[in-house]
């Protein structure tokens, strides 16, 4: 170990550990723009550009960037002298003379790092009037690209390439017009993307933001002719309180049903409802898949790959087209809930589908994108009309003066918004496969599980497996989040070498609770780590925890679909990739 003096207190380090991490282990924040950690992820973002995080050294002339300075023995740190707080200054007025002034009127307003740091810095003035920058704007259904705020801090392209492996961004020229762009400056539609939107989450600024789409929910609500029915997602519960001021982790289900009441909604429903039907689907799916599988059809595809996730469907058809059939064909919950309010539930109301308006509430900017797939449409009506993310809910809470923290519990409404704990804990990365396990497990064995938690697939590790036992069958699972950690698996398929018969990928890290449209988590994994356990909780807490339990989902078949997996079932509940 290394021992060394900053701002005046010993501390001791192990051997090529950085200033910037030796400070911040002593609790002494150093700002930086580029830098960022995601330790439980090995995401390093450390290009050493931003030049914010300097420091001085007592022996050395020059100030040093601390994110790339190695701690040495008897090392004195000073992290704001007179000196380095000039030069911060400085390197800041230096970003700043190249980026639009329009903090009024950014959709980041509030949240960007570089606004932060300097009002921290006390910037009253720009001493430096350079050239501005006039890129075009790049949008696509879920990410917008305003290069003319990027500060080349590279963070979304470690992400893109190093973490996501999708290697859609890529940083082209130099000086000025440099630029992080897609490969031969196609806009990101025409490009490799996947929408899974963790380049968003990971910018300091507003050069990569999700899509906004807040107005046509406004439209809707004020329309009188029209029904306009909310679903929200799983995750949503346990991240929207942080942009009221709540604790990382916080549930706020009961808040969050008022506010959408009080926006005008004419039903809140919940997508759990819908992740409790896709596990009827794909479980049964699995169980048919298997059952070919284990009597010797060489056609059947297994593994089979979860295909609720629209970044990972996305990065599968672009990436992996020859590995499509092994994606369960059931449609996601966003898009079941869409297609079941707008067939059963429309009939039920009476009115034609045209009449109703479905906005869903996501953590997640791919599903923007998958709302949009022509696919999902009837004669030109999207089952899911607007898609707007976790923080676009914030936004419209507060634009409409709803007091949020004062604000009373309420239920969801029915029938589309009671489910199970198992709907609940799709939001977390192994969620999907433990849900889906309760179910087949049951439907395959025809006993009672004696154990409902399969604590064995839950955690943050970026790769997991586990074998659960069907009465002798050992059915293996593999899990994986994150697009990185999930090529490794495909990768494994593809050469027939995956030793799993299913497994669950989701495009983000952590799963949805780190999805790119849920309020900034700043690489912090804690903040992660208690969105997981909240949804564990809210599952713990419900007197029903398996799907096929929900008496709702039953009546929907009762009523109106039938089997599952059945026919009406296919025509409503399922899809096809393409390459
Ligand atoms: Fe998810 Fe979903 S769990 S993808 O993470 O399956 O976005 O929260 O809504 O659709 O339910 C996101 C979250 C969903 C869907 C569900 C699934
Ligand atoms: Fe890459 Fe995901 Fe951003 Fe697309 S949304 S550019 S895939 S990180």
């Amino acid at each position: 170990n290394i021992k060394l003096t900053i701002d005046n207190r010993e501390v001791e380090v192990p051997k090529g550990t950085t200033i910037l991490d030796a400070a911040k282990s002593m609790g002494i924040r150093i700002p930086t723009l580029c830098h960022m950690k995601l330790e439980d992820l090995h995401y390093e973002n450390n290009p050493g550009a931003c030049r914010i995080c300097v420091v001085e050294i007592e022996g050395r002339r020059n100030l040093a960037p601390s994110c790339k300075m190695e701690c040495t023995e008897g090392m004195v740190v000073r992290t704001h002298t007179p000196r380095v707080m000039n030069a911060r200054k400085t390197v800041m007025e230096l970003i700043l003379s190249n980026h639009p002034a329009g903090c009024l009127t950014c959709s980041s307003n509030g949240y960007c790092e570089l606004q932060t740091i300097a009002h921290d810095l006390g910037i009253r003035e720009i001493r430096y009037q350079g050239e501005q920058s006039t890129f075009e704007i790049d949008r696509s259904p879920s990410i917008v690209r305003n290069m003319n705020k990027c500060i080349m801090c590279r963070r979304c392209e470690t992400m893109c390439n190093n973490i996501q492996t999708v290697g859609a961004l890529t940083a082209v020229n130099r000086g000025f017009n440099a630029a992080v762009s897609t490969a031969f400056e196609r806009d990101i539609a025409g490009s490799t993307c996947s929408y899974c939107g963790q380049c968003v989450s990971v910018c300091p600024v507003n050069a990569l933001s999700g899509r906004n789409t807040q107005q046509p929910v406004l439209d809707a609500l004020a329309n009188p002719a029209k029904i306009v029915i909310a679903q929200t997602a799983p995750a949503v519960r346990t991240a929207l309180g942080r942009d009221f001021g709540c604790e990382p982790g916080t549930l706020v289900t009961g808040k969050m049903v008022s506010a959408l009441r009080q926006l005008g909604f004419d039903y809140v429903f919940d997508t759990d409802f819908a992740a409790d039907l896709t596990i009827m689907e794909e479980g049964t799916e699995l169980l048919q898949r298997l059952s070919k599988y284990l009597s010797g059809d060489e056609d059947v595809k297994i593994p089979m790959m979860t295909s609720c996730c629209p970044g990972w469907v996305s990065f599968v058809e672009q990436h992996f087209p020859e590995l499509r059939d092994n994606l369960s064909t059931a449609k996601s919950p966003q898009q079941m809930f869409g297609s079941i309010a707008k067939s059963y539930f429309a009939e039920k109301l009476g009115v034609d589908r045209k009449d109703i308006v479905v906005v869903s509430i996501m953590p997640c900017l791919a599903k923007k994108y998958e709302a949009s797939r022509p696919e999902f449409a009837v004669e030109g009506n999207p089952d899911v009309d607007i898609s707007i993310y976790t923080r676009e809910l914030a936004r419209l809470i507060r634009y409409a003066n709803i007091n949020f923290n004062e604000l009373p519990d309420s239920d969801f409404d029915h029938p589309l918004g009671e489910s199970t704990g198992a709907g609940v804990i799709f939001g977390t990365t192994g969620g999907v496969i433990e849900a889906a396990c309760r179910t087949a497990y049951e439907l395959y064995t025809k006993k009672p599980l004696e154990r409902i938690e399969f604590k064995e697939l839950r955690g943050l590790e970026g790769i997991r497996s586990g074998t659960i036992n069907f009465d002798g069958v050992p059915v293996k699972i593999g899990i994986a989040h994150g697009l990185g950690n999930a090529r490794k698996l495909v990768e494994e398929v593809k050469s027939g070498k995956s030793p799993y018969h299913v497994i669950e990928v989701m495009a983000c890290p952590g799963g949805c609770i780190g999805g790119g449209g849920q309020p900034f988590h700043q690489g912090r994994m804690d903040v992660l780590r208690k969105r997981a356990a909240a949804l564990y909780s809210e599952d713990e807490s419900k007197p029903l925890r398996k799907s096929h339990e929900n008496p709702y989902i039953q009546q929907l078949y009762k009523e109106y679909l039938g089997e599952p997996c059945g026919p009406k079932a296919h025509e409503l509940l399922h899809t096809h990739y393409f390459d």
